[in-house]
């Protein structure tokens, strides 16, 4: 039987404890009112930040689900993939987008592989190269500074000006046509995003006032706000401002002591609401 009604997949880990990856991404994408496929890649304890956490590889059963949905018909409207895990991962994820997309449904890609200056456990520079294909793919990618340093092969610093960004961004703009929303970009006690666009080569940024603290999850809770609003019809600098403004909105009622994540559940229903109208 053909599934014909419009819904999306998103491919990313399931860490079970940790408010990243999947348990961010289905609630934000369930309230923007996106019916909503998971491929998970991984199942984790908890994120990789904690110390003891465990990783079972889902890349067998990905496979397994791939060949159900192509004999199942199931189609998507729209693809948006974060943390992966194995570099195994990235051409099980290609054919998902090659077979299972609808007529010119658009790939959102967070390369969520490192922070800070550094990639995350578990990741190499072989993972960094199969990113580097992989991300040719996308119609937008949301890497941060350093994710974009590391995929441009540009050497990191804490702080990019805005003519740093824009050659950050011609660089990154070598690997793919596609738009870029470059996360963590701060100016003058402020933080925000800047958004290369491939048709007209230029870069817009966007600030909002930097607030204490830096919390984990956050990309994860930007990049699926950035899909909601996206799909939701906001042009994608509209929908990078959105998913900015929930992000703070969200680390300004968390909990001083809750450090591992961001209580965003607070101020989901109420911010996502008028996207459903
Ligand atoms: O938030 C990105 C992320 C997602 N999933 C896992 C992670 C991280 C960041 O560390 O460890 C498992």
């Amino acid at each position: 039987m053909a599934k014909t009604s419009k819904k999306i997949l998103t491919v990313q880990d399931l860490s079970c404890v940790g408010q990243c990856s999947l348990t961010v991404a289905l609630p934000i994408l369930s309230a923007f009112g996106l019916e909503t496929g998971v491929l998970p890649t991984a199942i984790l304890s908890e994120h990789t930040m904690f110390k003891n956490f465990t990783f079972l590889d889902l890349a067998q059963n990905m496979e397994n689900t791939l060949k159900s949905w192509e004999s199942d018909g199931h189609r998507f409207a729209a693809f948006y993939t974060g943390y992966l895990g194995k570099k195994e991962h990235f051409g099980i994820v290609e054919r998902a987008i090659e077979t299972l997309s609808e007529p010119s449904a658009p790939v959102i890609i967070d390369p969520a592989f490192g922070d800070n200056g550094k990639l995350y456990p578990l990741f190499d520079e072989a993972y960094v190269e199969g990113m580097r294909e992989y991300v040719s793919h996308a119609d937008v990618i949301l890497p941060n500074i350093t994710e974009a340093c590391y995929l441009a092969g540009v050497p990191y610093a804490s702080h990019f000006d805005r003519t740093a960004v824009c050659g950050l961004m011609a660089a990154l703009a070598r690997g793919g046509n596609y738009h870029i929303v470059l996360t963590g970009v701060e100016e003058e006690g402020k933080i925000g995003f800047a958004h290369y666009d491939p048709a007209t080569g230029k870069t817009e940024f966007y600030f909002r006032v930097l607030l204490d603290g830096r919390f984990h999850g956050t990309g994860d809770i930007f990049a699926s706000v950035f899909t909601g609003a996206y799909l939701a019809g906001k042009d994608m600098f509209e929908a990078a401002k959105a998913a900015a403004e929930f992000v703070a909105l969200a680390i300004s009622v968390n909990d001083k002591e809750h450090t591992y994540g961001v209580q965003f559940e607070k101020e989901l229903a109420a911010f996502a609401l008028p996207y459903l109208q």
